[in-house]
């Protein structure tokens, strides 16, 4: 047997011997890799006389081109191997139940726009919303407060850089802009909610620089007091869930209504909570009053025709009170303890006649 046909006879019988795909790359290498076996025989071309290159070259390069397809259908060989080997230990069944999987939870705010949006729902009540941005129109002035007017200065605004000519973009201060845009397109009867994030510049122990409030607005032809006072109170109950609420309206200022009032209710402490509805404490939950004939023509509604009462509270501290959570702060930690101790279940819409919470 000529050298080369031993080579062959060796080198076949190593590929076939390989098991894995690593034992075949050793092969490969062995034989055919830079310093390999069959690579030093090619080498050796260089240096052979003509007439013997003649017979060499072609028997040298039919033993590396078979001992090549040999490594590549070994190759292919084990690599189909590997995968039904995968395709088997792998195996899933799909008809098993799922293990314990981590289970998002809703954050106690939107719980809290959730179940106010369903007690004003039940009244009657559509959600409006609108945009974070807002112009100096929708959020000041047609809102009753004047350029320059220093009511504009306790909102703590957020401005945007300003465009040519033009008033600053603001981030909104309150969820107001939102009834104004639905003034301005809406004939009344107007009932609607407005749930949102506003943003002011101010920024401690109580307060965060967004926060979330609902405010409300209720316009027709002959709204007064006497209906700003009972929804407001039925909505206390409900929320809170108690049969008895002690409410006292407070006079107040705000620019965009007159008379305007906060609403106050009492509560007791038991312990290291605090129940609403009756006690020996008042505690301010929310602001309200009749919409000012300004706001009404600004929005192109006659004042003369049409008059409504608006409210507006912010949802952090209720859901603090309701939910009894004694810090704000990590609210907006995305701490995954604390969501799930005080997070509530998703797809569990709360309703006034299936229960709140
Ligand atoms: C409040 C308190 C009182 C309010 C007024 C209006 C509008 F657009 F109708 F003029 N929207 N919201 C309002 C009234 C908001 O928040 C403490």
């Amino acid at each position: 047997m000529s050298e080369i046909e031993t080579i062959e006879n060796e080198a076949l019988g190593a590929v076939a011997a390989a098991s894995d795909l690593a034992a075949l790359d050793a092969v490969r290498v062995a034989e055919l890799g830079k310093k390999g076996r069959i690579s030093g025989l090619m080498k050796t071309l260089g240096s052979m006389s003509p007439e013997e290159r003649q017979t060499m070259g072609p028997a040298l390069n039919g033993l590396r081109n078979r001992v090549q397809e040999a490594v590549e259908a070994r190759k292919a060989e084990l690599e189909e191997a590997e995968l039904e080997k995968r395709l088997q230990t792998e195996r899933i069944d799909m008809t098993l139940p799922p293990r314990a999987i981590p289970e998002g939870r809703l954050h106690p705010v939107m719980q809290v726009f959730e179940e106010v949006a369903a007690i004003f729902g039940d009244m009657g009540f559509t959600v409006a919303e609108g945009p974070d941005i807002e112009d100096d129109w929708h959020n000041f002035t047609a809102l009753n407060f004047p350029e320059g007017h220093p009511a504009r200065e306790t909102h703590d605004t957020f401005f945007f850089h300003p465009q040519q000519g033009a008033a600053p973009k603001v981030l909104r201060t309150h969820t107001s802009p939102v009834q104004v845009r639905v003034m301005e397109t809406q004939k009344p009867p107007i009932r609607i909610l407005v749930p949102g994030r506003v943003y002011r510049n101010d920024w401690d122990a109580t307060h965060t620089p967004m926060f979330h409030q609902v405010e409300g607005l209720v316009i027709d032809k002959a709204i007064h007091m006497g209906h700003l006072k009972g929804c407001l109170i039925d909505f206390v109950k409900e929320f809170f869930e108690v049969a008895n609420v002690e409410a006292r309206f407070r006079p107040h200022f705000f620019p965009f209504t007159e008379p305007s009032a906060e609403m106050d209710v009492k509560y007791r402490k038991v312990g290291e909570s605090i129940e609403i509805g009756e006690g020996d404490s008042w505690m301010e939950i929310l602001g309200s009053g009749m919409v000012h004939p300004n706001v009404l023509s600004n929005c192109g509604i006659d004042p003369d025709e049409y008059q409504g009462f608006a409210f507006g509270m912010g949802i952090d501290r209720l859901a603090m009170l309701k939910y009894g959570m004694p810090d704000l702060r990590p609210y907006f930690e995305a701490d995954a303890g604390w969501t799930r101790h005080y997070g509530f279940r998703p797809w569990l819409s709360p309703s006034v006649a299936g229960g709140l919470s």
